[in-house]
């Protein structure tokens, strides 16, 4: 990483490719466009920022150049672009880059995320190509990144930079952005094991990961949970001690530059000649890269079924296909092409006649004003991949309509599909459906056109490219905020010794100490975690020490305190607070509830265990828990979520409450809490150093009831209101033997 200096901090874009092509002629640099949605996309933004002087303005786009430059240029281009401004270069060699963006990029991720299992290849070598390029790439932005800043990357050429760069510059803040779908996990496992997981864990080292729709997003956490067993709280996943955000930010375009460039005096003098030439035919506008994902030969087929049905619109429609090259290294891209050429070559000699084609086919790259100008003139766009993970050309075609008519058909399967349900919404697998939305686009009345577009155009302006990358921005930005609380509570080793020194100078102390995750790791089943020779040493030796006075406050049934702790002269709280043994006294019941409850509730839980493998309960006297540990955890969270709802309404102004631990839930009377047993504890004597310690939202209850001064310790880095946070389980162990060696000196 660099140097800290006084600059402010920059953002930092990662993607495949710069925004500009560079390459040299005759031992000069030139330079050329970079085309892609989101090259577009992303420069409006940045460019946006730029000329509002925002936080962040500045930035840094880091990508490969687009060409294999021979190392003797290397410094030339470096220091030319720096010239120019914001773009750094990976040098990579054209060969390893396209063993990389053809190999495990295209032939491997494209196809799966997009549900084409049967494209997919699976080659470790492919595999090695893709973890060096992302090494490599980790390298060039490491050796960038000063602090302060902010890096984004973005797609899935860098699923595993996320984690390599954390490694590399663990205090810096970075986002993630995933341009097309995340699979469902069905077929995201069919990636080999240690690929998925290594995607999965490389992904968690961003602070922030977007997707397009909550689809994506729920199938992500769902793979999350299936091979890391991390479970979310509302799209919050707690990762080696740091909160990472999960969310869904649909992409939008820069619509003033679409809208404004159909509104030119120039793009509508073109689009009128177009339509002059068309006489009274009505145009249909299809516009996609060249990719089998798009759909563009089950379009073609539905079209020719739709011709096929409906001979009164021959001579009367046109369908205008306009295809970008794409990728023309990878050989089912050629034979699409081929397929495509056979398809548009069989339609049109079916069904044309002497001047007239059904379908204009142009294979080529059009510059801004020509599309706009397509746009502007189509009557209807037909916009079917089988599977995209937004699609731009829909929301920019809406953009485009100045004069508040025309027809969007858009398939289901574009994430675009949640944003602009006004579209006739398709199944691109179906002929029919397809035919049948040509003929209803082709017939609409042109009221209902204008109500449809005028929706559309309002949610595509609101929701725009702008928006997009501020919210983004600004998820990093809470994410960051939260990430230095969090940093600020932690216990560090000087901190750990003021609290030793404060404890040394005390008279007298209430030490309360949660047992399972904070005295003893958690175990599988809780008859596994029994305290230890070592835990029992370390407990009496506090309590040898008569200022000392400790209270075990815990979950757990008394009988099981008693058998294992009873004999050390201590104090036990079981059933997080029902019962109580003073030190040296007998057990003593804190609450009695009506326990008729129970009867009521025991069905409902055992029916949860029927329907849950690997669960069960544990009855209190004040209590009923279901733990479920042991089971798949994908299904338990399921469950979890559904049992807590239907608890939270039968229990519902009732004395009862459910609480969720870690693995397990449990309903117990509302009164007995952690809380009220700590303050019990305090009414006996006047302490001059209090300490808690716990892992799990019961022990908030505590932390909570607490006078300001006492000094509380939660196990486990997330959100909480102890003072004190501390990784593991075993920090607690260290600073209660140092606290020991006070006690015996
Ligand atoms: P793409 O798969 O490239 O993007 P898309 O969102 O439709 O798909 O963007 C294509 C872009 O290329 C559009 O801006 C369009 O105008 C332009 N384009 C298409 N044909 C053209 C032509 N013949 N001439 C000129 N320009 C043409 C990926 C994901 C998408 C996601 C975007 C952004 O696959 O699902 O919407 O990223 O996140």
């Amino acid at each position: 990483m660099e140097k800290a200096t006084e600059q402010k901090g920059r953002l930092i874009i990662v993607s495949n490719r710069m925004p500009m092509t560079v390459g040299i002629e005759d031992g000069e640099m030139k330079t050329g466009p970079s085309a892609g949605g989101l090259v577009s996309a992303l420069g409006a933004f940045l460019e946006r920022r730029k000329q509002q002087g925002t936080e962040l303005s500045e930035h840094k786009w880091i990508g490969w150049p687009g060409n294999s430059i021979a190392p003797q240029y290397h410094d030339l281009v470096k220091s030319q672009l720096r010239q120019m401004g914001e773009c750094e270069p990976v040098f990579i060699e054209e060969q390893l880059m396209d063993q990389f963006y053809l190999g495990f990029c295209n032939k491997t991720i494209w196809p799966l995320f997009h549900y084409f299992p049967v494209l997919t290849i699976y080659e470790e070598a492919m595999w090695e190509v893709y973890e060096q390029v992302n090494r490599h790439f980790c390298e060039v932005v490491a050796a960038q990144v000063r602090p302060g800043d902010v890096v984004w990357i973005h797609d899935y050429h860098f699923m595993l930079l996320p984690a390599m760069l954390r490694e590399r510059c663990p205090e810096i803040s970075i986002g993630f952005f995933l341009h097309i779908p995340f699979p469902a996990y069905e077929i995201f496992r069919m990636l080999p094991r240690k690929w998925a997981s290594g995607i999965v864990e490389g992904l968690l080292g961003a602070d922030v990961i977007g997707f397009h729709t909550v689809d994506y997003v729920r199938h992500f956490l769902t793979s999350v949970l299936r091979l890391t067993g991390n479970q979310h709280q509302i799209g919050r996943l707690i990762v080696q001690g740091r909160e990472v955000q999960v969310d869904a930010f649909p992409i939008g375009i820069d619509f003033e530059r679409y809208h404004g460039t159909a509104c030119l005096g120039k793009v509508r003098k073109e689009a009128d000649t177009i339509r002059r030439k068309l006489v009274q035919q009505k145009a249909i506008l299809s516009v996609d890269r060249l990719d089998y994902t798009k759909g563009i030969a089950k379009r073609l087929r539905a079209y020719e079924l739709f011709l096929e049905r409906h001979p009164e619109w021959h001579q009367n429609v046109i369908l205008l296909l306009l295809v970008v090259p794409s990728r023309i290294g990878v050989d089912k891209y050629q034979d699409m092409r081929s397929e495509i050429d056979e398809l548009v070559g069989r339609i049109n000699g079916r069904f044309a006649d002497i001047g007239w084609s059904p379908i204009a086919y142009l294979y080529k790259n059009l510059g801004l004003q020509a599309l706009s100008s397509l746009y502007s003139m189509a009557d209807v766009a037909l916009v079917t991949p089988l599977r995209d993970g937004m699609n731009l050309v829909a929301k920019e075609y809406v953009a485009a309509r100045t004069q508040d008519n025309g027809v969007l058909i858009l398939s289901e399967m574009a994430g675009a599909a949640r944003e602009l349900p006004e579209a006739l919404i398709v199944n691109p697998n179906s002929r029919e459906e397809m035919a049948d939305a040509i003929l209803q686009a082709l017939t609409m009345p042109e009221a209902e056109q204008t109500a449809r577009i005028r929706a559309m155009r309002e949610s595509v302006k609101k929701y725009d490219v702008h928006r997009w990358g501020r919210l983004f921005l600004h998820a990093m930005e809470e994410r960051s905020a939260l990430q230095q609380v969090t940093v600020e509570k932690l216990l560090t080793a000087s901190g750990m010794e003021r609290l030793v020194s404060q404890f040394d100078l005390s008279k007298r102390r209430a030490l309360f100490f949660d047992y399972d995750g904070t005295l003893v790791p958690l175990a599988r089943s809780p008859e596994l975690a029994t305290p230890g020779g070592g835990l029992k040493d370390l407990l009496r030796s506090l309590a040898s020490d008569p200022r000392n006075d400790i209270t075990i406050i815990s979950g757990r049934q008394r009988e099981f305190l008693q058998t294992h702790l009873g004999d050390i002269r201590l104090s036990l709280v079981a059933e997080h607070g029902a019962w109580m043994r003073r030190r040296g006294g007998i057990w003593r019941k804190r609450v009695f509830p009506d326990h008729s409850w129970k009867t009521r509730i025991m069905p409902m839980l055992e029916f949860y265990v029927e329907r849950l493998p690997g669960s069960f309960l544990e009855e209190k006297e004040c209590s009923i828990a279901w733990h479920y540990r042991q089971s798949d955890a994908e299904s338990a969270d399921f469950l979890a979520q559904e049992l807590k709802f239907e608890l939270n309404n039968l229990l519902f102004q009732t004395n009862m409450e459910v609480l969720e631990g870690n693995k397990v839930l449990e309903v117990r009377a509302k009164s007995a809490n952690k809380g009220s047993a700590v303050l019990a504890v305090l009414d006996d004597a006047a302490y001059d150093f209090i300490l808690a310690a716990g892992d799990d939202a019961t022990d908030e209850d505590m932390f909570q009831a607490l006078p300001k001064e006492a000094v509380t310790i939660r196990v486990g880095i997330r959100p909480t209101s102890a003072q004190y946070l501390v990784a593991g389980q075993q920090d607690i162990g260290d600073f209660l033997w140092k606290l020991t060696k006070l006690t015996s000196k």
